[in-house]
């Protein structure tokens, strides 16, 4: 039986940090077993926001090596950068002519970068959605591993895929989210009512994965709870439930299991715990981080590699497309 296809990517900006490892590439790895996996560095969707070239090329040689580091074997899963693969311009183009303008003006994503962006709100932006459809339709991708907030961009792909299949014929399979039960949403450390972001101003509102024990230290120790004492999930503690999440993903015990455990104690020692349970899970992940970046010319490999698998199936479904809206096939 042909194993069905996975394809997830993740935006060389910021720093990747624990809510893209435990939300998304957590996932990944896990998937890499069963699967065929496609993951791609979404480079193309980076520039929607302004970035400086040079960082951008040196962030995804680091962004390409921590994929690895985290357990992507390049042997099993392709990897490989999203410019790399012209057909994504060109089917996001073919989806941009059955897209409604009113299904990309509800995104919560484009409304919530526009804020933040307000000198620079480009049609990049607005039409990120569309990219990220390209992305995985390409592929026939059956599941797509992300975390909740890519929820609402997974159903606009959903709905793309069976619009084109209903207008035209049968052509794309229609990709289905896969998100975790628990830590698809980690908070940030700072202001726990809004998620954890590897773009956000402040870097202590996140755990870079790369980030040195004490510099986690420090960011655990000053991450706002609240005034009361007990650890215990609750979800009108944004601050401590979101501190909690992260220990139990981490552990893997219960949310009772931690509130006995720290029965009699207080948020100095659980934090002091969770700061160390933090620096063990990702030192295994730095370790190889720093060997596998050293070596450009093995990543330089992967991504070869990754790019031709990645050409051969995205060529298939494009020239598909291409036949079916009318386009004359080139002599
Ligand atoms: P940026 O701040 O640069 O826009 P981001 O942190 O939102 O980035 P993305 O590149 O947009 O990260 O997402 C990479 C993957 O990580 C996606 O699957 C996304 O759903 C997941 N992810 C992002 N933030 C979180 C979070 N706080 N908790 C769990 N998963 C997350
Ligand atoms: N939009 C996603 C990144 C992304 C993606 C994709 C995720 C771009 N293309 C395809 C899954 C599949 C984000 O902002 N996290």
């Amino acid at each position: 039986m042909e194993k069905k296809r996975i394809l997830s990517g993740i935006q060389p900006s910021g720093n990747l940090m624990i809510g893209n490892y435990i939300g998304a590439l957590k996932s990944w790895v896990k998937m890499q077993e069963e699967y065929d996996c496609y993951y791609v560095l979404v480079d193309m969707h980076a520039i929607t926001v302004r970035q400086d070239p040079k960082i951008l090329r040196r962030r995804c040689y680091d962004f390409i090596a921590l994929y690895i580091a985290s357990g992507i074997d390049p042997e099993k899963s392709a990897i490989f950068i999203q410019s790399h693969v012209s057909a994504h311009a060109e089917l996001a183009w073919v989806l941009n002519c059955i897209t409604y303008t009113g299904e990309l003006n509800r995104m919560t994503q484009f409304k919530e970068k526009s804020v933040k962006n307000i000198k620079n709100i480009n049609a990049g932006l607005y039409t990120y959605p569309v990219l990220m459809a390209a992305d995985i339709l390409l592929y026939q991708a059956h599941f797509v591993p992300v975390g909740h907030d890519q929820k609402q961009h997974l159903e606009l792909a959903r709905d793309l895929a069976q619009r084109f299949n209903s207008l035209y014929s049968d052509t794309f399979t229609v990709p289905k989210p896969y998100i975790p039960k628990v830590g698809a949403r980690i908070m940030s450390l700072q202001e726990p009512e809004k998620k954890m972001s590897k773009s956000d101003e402040n870097i202590n509102n996140y755990i870079a994965l790369l980030d040195e024990p004490d510099i986690i230290r420090a960011k655990i120790r000053r991450a706002v709870t609240d005034s009361n004492t007990s650890i215990e999930y609750d979800n009108n503690r944004p601050g401590i439930s979101n501190l909690i999440t992260i220990y139990s993903i981490i552990t893997e015990k219960s949310f009772d299991e931690i509130k006995d455990d720290f029965k009699n104690k207080g948020y100095k020692e659980f934090k002091d715990d969770l700061a160390e349970v933090i620096i063990e899970y990702l030192k295994p992940l730095q370790n190889n981080y720093k060997r596998i970046r050293n070596d450009k010319q093995y990543l330089e490999d992967v991504l070869k590699n990754g790019k031709e698998q990645a050409f051969r199936s995205a060529r298939k479904t494009l020239s598909k497309v291409y036949r079916k809206v009318g386009f004359i096939q080139p002599t």
